[in-house]
């Protein structure tokens, strides 16, 4: 299967692909806002299905909270504020009349959420909380924008709030949520490195974040969730206290961890190719595509057929469509197969005569009879194979663009020529990071999370080095 295009020309690729997947329209006459198209809904309703049942497994309770909030309650944390600024939107009148109180469309949901902690925390029996909510927010980005990407409307925010009585219950919970999002990113084949973010790329407020990410085709790396360790920053702030044992009041511990719509254009590059989008069948909106091949001077049932084939897949719990549009079977294999459907079953009057149908892979092009009999196990079959064999091949390409670099300067050259990941031996000290990221010129994703222990010593300070660091070239 041919990802070249993928390679060279990732932004066309994907572009062309939301239009003609029916994912999205990109026309939307307001910049870094764009419309789901019915398939693409489908497909994210899908994926964040998974992400639910996840969270909900795992003990979090989903909210809703408003989207607007106070100024003064919004500029409380210092921190968050000074990263935030300048990417709030302003909601400053209702209607002709001047708000006595200018509202923030949230860009994230700390400082509405948290002061509602403050009402809900009074002892120790209140704890922990583990809340979730999966929203839309505004972020005025000034960086180039992107659908799915970097948008100033992210429509699908999955955000998860906790709070804790002690410190070490908050660092179980970053690792909780870390094993939540491999779980999630698993089940979509989209591989990832984990890495503990630099103290410059740290989220506003945080006292660290670790962050997954995974390779465009491109070579970029791009941020696809992020886990925070908020301590007790917004607690102090937001007055977040509970009475202990004694009687002595403490602030909660805190941690928080997102991810949005970014994840789907993930999933799309991951598995994507020349032709268009190849999905993974168990979040495919449809899984299997049949069309029937009619034959004019022959008196076969073909069309009877086919349907009597689609209730028998329906009935079976899969998502099957059948096409019966008056176009040429070529040209409805190849709508499906830019759609991404995993599997297609041609029914033709061989097939009739022999009892059988033709199955068609989505991702390899294998083609294959199947007998009517053993129709639904196959079919079963065969998707379930569909799904190992994505994963797979995207972690084989995504582990064949990660490199060992030892200093500098080869670190400069690998991602300047082929982009994808390096690994290098860090010291972990903080100067050295920088120094890191001016001398190459690329970006720290940071330290890696439990990563093995390198061998080597410190590019920059020649010490012995403590941790792997990952440098990339970033979205
Ligand atoms: C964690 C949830 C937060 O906002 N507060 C609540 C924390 N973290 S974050 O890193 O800023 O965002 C979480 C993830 O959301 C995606 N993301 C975006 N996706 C599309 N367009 C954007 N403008 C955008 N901004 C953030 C990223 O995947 C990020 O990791
Ligand atoms: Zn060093």
């Amino acid at each position: 299967m041919k990802r070249e295009r993928l390679q060279h020309n990732f932004s066309e690729w994907f572009s062309g692909i939301l239009r003609s997947a029916d994912i999205m329209e990109t026309r939307y006459p307001v910049k870094g806002l764009f419309v789901w198209l019915p398939h693409g809904l489908k497909l994210r309703n899908s994926v964040f299905a998974i992400m639910r049942g996840l969270l909900e497994q795992s003990g979090h309770q989903e909210v809703l909270f408003p989207q607007l909030i106070p100024e003064n309650i919004f500029r409380k944390e210092a921190e968050h504020i000074r990263g935030f600024e300048g990417q709030v939107y302003w909601v400053t009148h209702g209607g002709r009349d001047k708000l006595d109180v200018k509202l923030a469309l949230r860009p994230t949901s700390e400082t509405s959420i948290y002061p509602m902690f403050a009402l809900w925390i009074r002892s120790h029996a209140d704890l922990p909380i583990k809340i979730y909510q999966i929203v839309n927010i505004f972020r005025y980005e000034t960086k180039m924008t992107k659908p799915m990407i970097r948008l100033r409307e992210v429509t699908t925010f999955k955000e998860a709030h906790t709070a804790h009585a002690k410190s070490e219950e908050a660092e179980a919970q970053v690792l909780e949520a870390v094993n939540i999002y491999k779980r999630f990113f698993d089940e979509l084949g989209v591989p990832y490195v984990v890495t503990k973010r630099p103290p410059w790329d740290t989220f506003a407020g945080a006292k660290y974040s670790i962050a997954f990410d995974t390779l465009a085709p491109d070579g970029r790396a791009l941020q696809i969730g992020t886990v925070h360790n908020l301590e007790q920053n917004f607690a102090r702030v937001y007055g977040l206290k509970y009475e202990a044992l004694g009687g002595k009041q403490h602030y909660v511990y805190q941690t928080c961890y997102g991810v949005s719509e970014r994840v789907i254009a993930a999933v799309m590059m991951a598995h994507g190719d020349d032709v268009g989008l190849c999905l993974p069948p168990h979040i495919a909106p449809i899984q299997v595509v049949i069309v029937p091949i009619p034959f004019k001077d022959r008196e076969v049932p073909v069309e009877q057929i086919a349907t009597a084939i689609k209730n028998e897949l329906a009935a079976a719990g899969l998502r099957v469509h059948l096409d019966e549009r008056d176009l040429r079977p070529g040209n409805k294999f190849y709508y499906w197969e830019r759609r991404g459907v995993p599997l297609r079953l041609e029914v033709g009057p061989e097939d009739v005569k022999k009892e059988q149908v033709t199955a068609v892979r989505r991702d390899t092009g294998e083609k294959q009879a199947i007998p009517r009999g053993v129709l639904k196990t196959k079919v079963k079959q065969l998707l379930e194979g569909v799904t190992g064999d994505l994963r797979e091949r995207a972690w084989n390409l995504f582990h064949a663009s990660i490199k060992e670099a030892p200093d500098t300067e080869t670190i400069k050259r690998v991602i300047q020529k082929r982009g994808g990941i390096v690994r290098a031996p860090w010291c972990g000290g903080k100067a050295c990071g920088e120094a890191l990221k001016e001398q190459t010129g690329w970006d720290l994703l940071g330290e890696e999370f439990d990563g093995r222990a390198p061998a080597g010593a410190c590019p920059i300070c020649s010490k012995r080095a403590k941790v792997s660091v990952l440098i990339a070239r970033t979205y």
